[in-house]
């Protein structure tokens, strides 16, 4: 049985880390065997390749070179990790994948979609997300957010987290022009809620659109923790 892949997507502070775990709790308590991963990174190949983006060592090279890095981080996560893991039947779950690449790299970076389809084809190839959830959240609200994350941890900018509001309210454009671009794969879920009503809204539609494809399945809404 071919397990599933749940990816998370949305701006800078829209809660998908904390959702993706969330997430993840609810379905390990139903028995469901579970992979929380990230992006970039996921995988030992792709950390090393996360820790030069987000350093912001390949800015000064263009968003091209930005996007070919994020795409080999995302092919070696795919075959060391993701995919093999789906093969064994598990539920994947990646806080951020493809869709970053065409919101950050695509429509913020103005990359030619032909170009990032070419590295769509040789790296993500078939294995396309079940089911992307997208966390919309204006700008402000998220900025706001992962500077209070971030003082809390006393941690600095990143290479993206240092970009302006303007960049941040086009990449919420970004996300919601994707989510409606591709309705059957998509679902926006309003992310401005407390963590737990986002989560609720996060089940519910993990238990429309996934839950009743197997019989086995049926179950998992009634049983919600
Ligand atoms: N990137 C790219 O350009 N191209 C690509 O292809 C890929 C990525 C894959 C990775 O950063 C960066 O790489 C990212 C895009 C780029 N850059 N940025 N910015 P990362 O992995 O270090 O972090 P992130 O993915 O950007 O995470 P985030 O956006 O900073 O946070 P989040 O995961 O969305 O939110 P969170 O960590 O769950 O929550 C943030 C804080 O808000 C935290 O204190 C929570 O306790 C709090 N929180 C969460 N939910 C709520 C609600 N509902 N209410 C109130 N407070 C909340």
């Amino acid at each position: 049985m071919p397990g599933r892949l749940i990816t998370f997507e949305g701006g800078e502070g829209a809660g998908k880390s904390t959702q993706a775990s969330l997430l993840a709790g609810r379905l390990r308590t139903l028995g469901v065997a579970v992979v929380l991963t990230r992006e970039p990174g996921g995988s030992p190949g792709a950390e090393i390749v996360r820790h030069v983006l987000l350093a912001g060592a390949a800015k000064p090279l263009g968003a091209e070179v930005e996007a070919i890095l994020f795409a080999a981080a995302r092919a070696d996560h795919l075959d060391k990790t993701i995919r093999p893991a789906l093969a064994r039947g598990a539920w994947v779950i990646c806080d951020r994948f493809l869709d970053s690449t065409r919101a950050y790299q695509g429509a913020l970076g103005k990359l030619d979609p032909e170009f990032l389809r070419a590295l769509e084809r040789v790296t993500v190839g078939g294995t396309m997300p079940d089911l992307t959830l997208v966390l919309d959240l204006p700008a402000e609200a998220g900025l706001a957010r992962a500077e209070s994350r971030r003082k809390g941890q006393g941690n600095g900018v990143d290479r993206f987290e240092s970009e302006d509001l303007a960049f941040h309210a086009g990449l919420r454009d970004a996300y919601r022009a994707i989510a409606d671009a591709e309705p059957a794969r998509c679902a926006m879920i309003d992310a401005a809620a407390p963590p737990h009503t986002v989560s609720d809204a996060v089940w519910q539609v993990v238990c429309d659109r996934l839950g009743t494809a197997r019989t086995e399945d049926a179950p998992l809404l009634a049983a919600a923790p």
